[in-house]
């Protein structure tokens, strides 16, 4: 079970853990900056799909007029964890009478199934309002034809009105990171093609791994082809890895389990090192496993979040004290660093979280002060960097302190979330009944 801020107080007195005092201050100052950044979006953006928090916009992400509501789908299970009740019922509403999926756009399979998906999922199992998981149903159906490929793996774009698709050329992670929406949709509507259709994208991408277990970056859909076989767990392969692990956890499915522990035995093995700055996970040739760059960018910052709830909490920590050291070199994490020179290669911040959710996990699984103590320094430095009048607002350049008039979904979603829950009674999320997806929704594993 889930529990409301009220009704998890009642787990307190048994968990000595929980600083009654100072974490309940510091999740209460991080409710009311999210209650901040929804109001600056209530004002200047709603009903489309994220604020433009410098210019006091909006942006539709498939142009005007054809709003899908990012970000109050995102952003609703996070009010419902911390108790805005009203907040909720108001987004509730907005949802449910306004959102169509029946538009004639080509969306992005990978980010409309974590985020809207995900998030109806959630809000429905969350709130028991059915509307949201007719809402889902829907948008399911809509982008099962993604997976019409010869191979089985998903088109990076489908048509919404038309199923049509485009883009053949897609990476692991957007392959591999939807079996947890499909797969509880399944479950929740009795429709087994959700769940075989993306079961089998993780299947085929697997099987396409090289010799040493690892795959690339890039592969085509049609052919089955690598076109780029640099290995990593930075973005385009990152939350493929985080899924073969949950949906295990989720569904207890075996063949995932298989595919996740051969999948993390090659990525320690041939990623992994140890350098002057810490311990890291580089990029390597995926055939011959060769280094080819020591790139570590803010999005492989999930990792030690995924090895702890593996169990692996030795390696979750050796790698959470080297992001936290990306974090505090240069006063917020760069998006990509080169960990060898400890330099930065892109200088910009786009309000990210995982690096935040790593510390929620660990502080979970080892009780240990220090990750709360980061996440203070996490919250002190978004508010000192980010901050705006009416939201938050992503960083073009971190040494030049320039901001970028952008806030992303999934800054109400996951990076605010996770920073709730690192401080939140425990018991607020119960992780042994509840798997989070990659865009922090609570899916339960009882379904509903
Ligand atoms: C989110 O949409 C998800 O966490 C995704 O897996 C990666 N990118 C963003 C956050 O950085």
């Amino acid at each position: 079970m889930i529990a409301t801020p009220s009704r998890a107080q009642g787990t307190r007195s048994r968990e000595t853990r929980f600083n009654a005092t100072a974490d309940t201050a510091t999740a209460a100052r991080v409710r009311t900056e999210f209650v901040h950044a929804w109001s600056g979006y209530k004002r200047y953006a709603w009903g489309h799909d994220e604020l433009l928090p410098l210019s006091r916009s909006y942006r539709d992400w498939y142009g005007d007029g054809h709003s899908l509501l990012m970000t109050p789908v995102d952003a609703l299970d996070t009010m419902i964890l911390m108790g805005l009740v009203s907040e909720a019922r108001e987004d509730r509403e907005l949802i449910a009478t306004t959102l169509s999926f029946d538009q004639d756009i080509y969306v992005k399979n990978f980010e409309i199934t974590i985020r809207l998906m995900g998030g109806l999922l959630s809000g429905y199992q969350l709130s028991g309002d059915k509307r949201l998981l007719v809402l889902a149903d829907d948008l399911g159906a809509r982008l099962l034809p993604a997976f019409n490929s010869p191979t089985g793996m998903p088109y990076m774009f489908v048509n919404l009105k038309t199923g049509k698709v485009r883009t053949p050329r897609t990476n692991p992670a957007e392959v591999g990171t939807l079996l947890l929406e499909f797969g509880t949709l399944s479950k929740l509507t009795g429709k087994r093609a959700y769940y075989d259709k993306a079961k089998r994208a993780v299947v085929e991408m697997y099987a396409r791994r090289s010799k040493l277990g690892l795959v690339g970056s890039w592969i085509n859909v049609e052919t089955g082809a690598w076109t780029d076989s640099s290995s990593h767990i930075n973005s385009g392969i990152d939350s493929y890895y985080e899924y073969l692990l949950k949906a295990w956890l989720l569904f207890g499915d075996e063949d995932c389990k298989r595919m996740w522990e051969a999948s993390v035995r090659s990525a320690n093995r041939y990623l992994s090192e140890e350098t002057r700055s810490g311990f890291w996970y580089g990029e390597a040739n995926m055939n011959s496993g060769a280094r080819m760059s020591t790139h570590f960018e803010s999005l492989a910052a999930f990792f030690p979040g995924t090895l702890a709830l593996s169990g692996d909490l030795v390696r979750a920590r050796r790698l959470q004290t080297s992001t936290y050291k990306m974090w505090t070199t240069f006063g917020v994490e760069p998006e990509t660093i080169d960990y060898r020179s400890m330099t930065i290669v892109d200088d910009g911040y786009e309000l990210r979280p995982e690096i935040i959710e790593s510390a929620y996990y660990l502080h979970h699984f080892t009780g240990d002060e220090r990750y709360r103590e980061m996440g203070r320094t996490f919250l002190r430095d978004i508010i000192a960097c980010c901050r705006t009048d009416v939201g938050y607002a992503s960083l073009s350049s971190i040494p030049k302190h320039s901001q970028r008039d952008a806030m992303e979904s999934y800054f109400l979603a996951e990076t605010l979330k996770y920073l709730y829950l690192l401080f939140a009674p425990p018991g607020t999320v119960d992780l042994r009944s509840h798997v989070f997806n990659t865009e922090a929704h609570p899916l339960a594993r009882s379904g509903r």
